[in-house]
């Protein structure tokens, strides 16, 4: 299996398909082949390029759990060609930066038909999983339109800074050079997804995975209503860091740690989500043991910790870190 090659980013599709390998083999503890899965997807990293509403966190967990993605790539679909690509490049026509693949293409194509025909993103959504069977409920955060965009420097504009869409930053620019701000335009006006209040306060157990920490949970978080709906459900809460030995595995965190003024580690990102009994959103924080060091302080500020590898090498050993989380939350460590 290619499942260990290096990816980018990913990390919520990879931790949802070793928490389906561990119960599937039951070896996540309370939990058995049949415990039902739902998945609330980022929708802010979304946009419309030729014509076509692109969502790329939802395509992933669809792709990956569906058995569809490219794993070395970590986005799009395996055995992708890219004629429609070159084609749109031969008319000139931009972003040259941003590739859709043929195979991509089809997804798109349904989405958006669907859109203009009234349906919601969620109907969509539902619709294109008919196809993947992804094992999960998979529903995106909102059905409003949202995008993170971010502020760059950009010497040559009055306010000595300039903004672009969050695919431009990461994609083009490659998260390599500072993000001053992270706005994520319709957040305030966006409403949950139908089911999406539900799922988190009828829950047995609400994991965050390990993910970017701004740009993928916090703005789903950011949605009026989720927030509130993970700090009061019944449900123990407990999260993974995307965070190992002071920086991410892969991907961009750290950038959009520092825009907004968070630390970039372990125990930072743990205290930056904070205690349920202090006004945020966890209950227990998994941190890798090579952070070990930080569990101290993490329980000081009211959250249950501990240290395991958290690397997801593998569907076992990613299906062991989903186990230690539901140990975890369950508070039996
Ligand atoms: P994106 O939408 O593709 O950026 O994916 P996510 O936001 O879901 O995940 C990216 C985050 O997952 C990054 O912060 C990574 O550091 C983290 N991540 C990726 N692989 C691993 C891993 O093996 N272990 C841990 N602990 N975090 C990981
Ligand atoms: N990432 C790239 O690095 N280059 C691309 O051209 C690109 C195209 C693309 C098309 C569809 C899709 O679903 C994802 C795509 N991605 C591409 C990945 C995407 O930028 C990121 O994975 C996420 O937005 C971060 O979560
Ligand atoms: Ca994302």
């Amino acid at each position: 299996t290619p499942y260990h090659r290096p990816v980018r980013g990913v990390g919520g599709a990879r931790f949802i398909q070793g928490l389906l390998h561990g119960l599937r083999t039951g070896t996540v503890p309370g939990a058995s082949a049949d415990t039902e899965v739902t998945v609330v997807a980022n929708t802010a990293d979304d946009w419309w390029i030729h014509g076509l509403k692109v969502c790329p966190d939802l395509d992933t967990v669809m792709y990956t759990l569906g058995d569809g993605i490219d794993v070395e790539r970590g986005w799009g679909r395996r055995d992708e060609t890219w004629s429609a690509k070159s084609e749109l490049e031969a008319y000139g026509v931009e972003p040259t930066w941003f590739g859709l693949g043929d195979r991509d293409i089809a997804t798109h194509l349904v989405r958006t038909q669907m859109l203009e025909a009234g349906f919601t993103l969620s109907q969509v959504t539902e619709a294109l999983c008919r196809r993947w069977q992804p094992g999960v409920r998979l529903l995106p955060m909102t059905d409003d339109r949202v995008e993170t965009h971010v502020a760059v420097a950009d010497a040559d504009t009055p306010s000595g800074r300039r903004v672009v869409h969050f695919q431009e930053y990461w994609v083009r620019l490659r998260a390599a050079v500072p993000a001053e701000a992270v706005v994520v335009v319709g957040q305030d006006a966006a409403v949950p997804a139908p089911g999406v209040l539900e799922a988190i306060t009828g829950a047995d157990l609400v994991v965050l995975p390990p993910s970017n920490p701004v740009v993928s949970v916090g703005t789903i978080l950011g949605v009026p209503g989720i927030r509130d709906a993970v700090r009061s459900t019944p449900a123990p809460v407990v999260g993974l860091s995307p965070i190992v030995g002071g920086t991410h595995v892969h991907g961009m965190a750290a950038q959009m740690l520092t825009s907004i003024g968070v630390e970039v580690g372990a125990g930072a990102v743990g205290t930056h989500y904070g205690a349920r009994s202090s006004g945020g959103v966890l209950d227990a924080w998994l941190v890798d043991e090579r952070d070990a060091g930080q569990v101290a302080s993490l329980r000081a500020a009211g959250l249950r910790a501990a240290a395991v590898p958290l690397m997801m090498d593998g569907p076992d050993a990613t299906a062991a870190m989903a186990a230690a989380a539901v140990t975890l939350a369950a508070g039996d460590t």
